[in-house]
This record gives C-alpha cells, sequence and structure tokens, in this order.
C-alpha cells in the first residue's frame, strides 16, 4: 500500500509540477483523455487490483486446511479461558495459557459457553468473537517463540477486566516436547 501510494502521489506531484512550468503553452492531450486515462481507468485497474489482492489476503487469514497447519479449540467462559491442543495423544487441556508453535499457522476454532467474549492476542491478530453454540475461526501465526498477551476483548460481566491468558510460542524442540505431554 505505501509503494502503491508512493507512486501514485509521485505520478501526480509531478504532473502538477509539469503543469506549472508548462503554464500558458496549449497542450497536446485533450482533457477528455486526461479525465478518462487518469480520472476513470486508472483508478478503477488500481481498485480492481487491490480488491483482488485484498480477497486473496482474507482467504488466506481465514482458510483451515493448509498443510502442517495446527488446529486449537479455544473456549471462553466467564471467566477463564481452555484451549483444546488436538495433537499427540492425550495432550492435556490447559486453562488460560494456549500452547502453538512458532513459525508455523495456527487455525483456532473460537467459542463460548455462556456469554459472548472476544478473543484477542494484539501482536498476533485481531478480535475474534467468542460465541455460545457457534464456532469462528481465526488464522494466527507467532513469527517468534515467546509469550503473547492476550485478553477478553468484549465485556462480559464483571470478570471481564481479569479475562486475561496468554499465548506461548515454541521452538520447534519445545512444541515437541508439548505435545509428548512434557511442560516446561
Ligand atoms: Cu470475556
Amino acid at each position: 500500500m505505501l509503494a502503491g501510494a508512493t507512486a501514485l502521489s509521485l505520478l501526480v506531484f509531478g504532473l502538477l509540477l509539469l503543469a506549472f512550468l508548462r503554464r500558458g503553452r496549449e497542450g497536446r492531450t485533450s482533457p477528455t483523455v486526461w479525465i478518462g486515462g487518469l480520472g476513470v481507468a486508472m483508478p478503477i485497474a488500481v481498485l480492481l487490483a487491490l480488491v483482488g489482492y485484498a480477497l486473496m489476503l482474507g482467504e488466506r487469514i481465514v482458510a483451515p486446511g493448509v498443510s502442517g497447519t495446527v488446529v486449537i479449540d479455544a473456549t471462553g467462559r466467564q471467566w477463564s479461558w481452555e484451549f483444546s491442543h488436538r495433537v499427540g495423544d492425550g495432550t492435556p487441556a490447559t486453562h488460560n495459557e494456549l500452547h502453538l508453535p512458532a513459525g508455523r499457522p495456527v487455525v483456532l476454532r473460537i467459542a463460548a459457553v455462556d456469554v459472548i467474549h472476544s478473543f484477542w492476542v494484539p501482536r498476533l491478530a485481531g478480535k475474534m468473537d467468542a460465541i455460545p453454540g457457534h464456532v469462528n475461526l481465526l488464522r494466527i501465526e507467532a513469527a517468534q517463540p515467546g509469550i503473547y498477551e492476550g485478553q477478553c476483548a468484549e465485556f462480559c460481566g464483571s470478570g471481564h477486566s481479569g479475562h486475561l491468558f496468554r499465548v506461548i510460542a515454541h521452538d520447534e524442540a519445545g512444541w515437541v516436547a508439548f505435545q509428548r505431554g512434557e511442560r516446561q
């Protein structure tokens, strides 16, 4: 977006400068060409390209089924989060601690058991509503191993301000250990 906006700005300011430099001289290009080309055709081409790119990106953000994708159930309740990691045998469900592998896409199946909550890890992804009886998908990816703070972003009662959790992104070895049920 920045590169595109910069290129368009340069073009517009360049044309403006040209108009000042050639002030008083008769232009050879008709106004219709300017309006049709730069006023109609170019915006349509730019907007179509941007819409296409946005749709592609949107699909990538929500679509599960990418190979190597880890799927985790995230369930909100008053006032805790439960995470079911569908990996390994007998991997325990965790409370208020979401474990995932760093550098790999993870699809969360987000729901709630009582009222509407909202799953939010500001450094990893946008907010996603956690709704009773309905599963919302959210694709997240932690680029680096580490701990990321998360919180409920929908007022959900008197315990809302304490409705917090953390995301623990493991490196490869840590993720293998977690899947084996070894907690560090
Ligand atoms: Cu909540």
